[in-house]
């Protein structure tokens, strides 16, 4: 696994130096999800994809960015899923975003994902990585170009104080529409960019508060990837001693997809707001 999160980093710094140097435009093309990709996502995807195949241990790569499956080594042991720049909308106002990686063996899914990781492109270079079983560790990328370790052990406490409730409100549902009113009342601060890394890492480093995607009219299945996006995180916030559920109180890490590209209503918090959720939601 230490190879693999080293060479995370070094795509880190890449990506990095990408995002202030390429060009921002649209490309032809849009991804499996229908989404248009920047020229920025493609070259991401491109960084990422190359970084990662030099591995010997990956067996086979799936991108958000690309339709299908992508075999690599047929003796390799881990499958490993990713979203190269994920946040792109927020890209060209220059707010952060992110590239998440999900580390499985074996068909991916919440009980093979055996370790996960996320950069955060901000006005600093950070990653957050975990492996299955050990703590959250949170690092930093200095001048030098180096990683350094900021915090061996990030710990979620039992409640905070942020809310980030995504998805657009017109579309939510009534239950989902009062119960983040509900925590706005009991003195929640609304903490909500657009981008799920930095808005999850905001919420991992402050001690706790509640991310929610949930299912909406217009977009029943959430936003969300599961193999990209909603596992990677379901790990992370587990192993740090939060939750990380769907709309039936379930956890995320349960969740077998059907397909690479689905998607799931999701909520993360630390384990107040998530009670809360589960009560609001008579799913307690
Ligand atoms: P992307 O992978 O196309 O960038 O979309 C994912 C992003 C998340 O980072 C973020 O939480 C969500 O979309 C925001 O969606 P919305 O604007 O509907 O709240
Ligand atoms: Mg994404």
């Amino acid at each position: 696994m230490q190879s693999i999160f080293q060479k995370i980093k070094e795509i880190a710094l890449d990506i990095d130096r990408a995002i202030k140097d390429q060009e921002m435009g649209y490309s032809e093309q849009c991804n499996a999800s229908g989404d248009d990709q920047l020229k920025l996502d493609v070259y991401a995807d491109e960084l990422v994809e190359h970084g990662l195949k030099e591995l010997p241990i990956v067996r086979a790569l799936i991108s958000e960015e690309k339709e299908e499956p992508m075999p690599v080594h047929p003796e390799g042991k881990y499958t490993i899923c990713y979203d190269p720049l994920d946040g792109s909308s927020i890209v060209d106002v220059n707010l952060s975003v992110g590239t998440i990686f999900g580390i499985y063996e074996g068909e991916p899914c919440g009980e093979t994902l055996r370790a996960a990781a996320y950069i955060v492109y901000g006005p600093r270079l950070e990653m957050v990585t975990v492996t299955a079983g050990d703590a959250v560790q949170h690092y930093r990328c200095g001048s030098s170009q180096l990683f350094n370790l900021q915090c061996e052990e990030v710990r979620l406490e039992e409640k905070g104080k942020l809310n980030a409730p995504g998805g657009t409100q017109k579309n939510w549902s009534p239950r989902h529409k009062a119960f983040i009113d509900s925590l706005f009342a009991e003195g929640y601060r609304l903490r909500y960019s657009g981008g799920m890394v930095p808005d999850l890492h905001q919420i991992l480093l402050k001690g706790g508060g509640l991310f929610s995607y949930p299912g909406t009219s217009d977009k029943p299945e959430g936003k969300l990837r599961l193999l990209f996006e909603v596992l990677p995180f379901a790990l992370i916030y587990e192993a740090a001693g939060g939750e990380a559920v769907d709309e039936q109180g379930r956890r995320l890490l349960e969740i077998t997809p059907r397909h690479p590209h689905d998607t799931s209503p999701c909520f993360f918090g630390s384990r107040y707001e998530i009670s809360r959720m589960k009560e609001a939601y008579g799913v307690a």
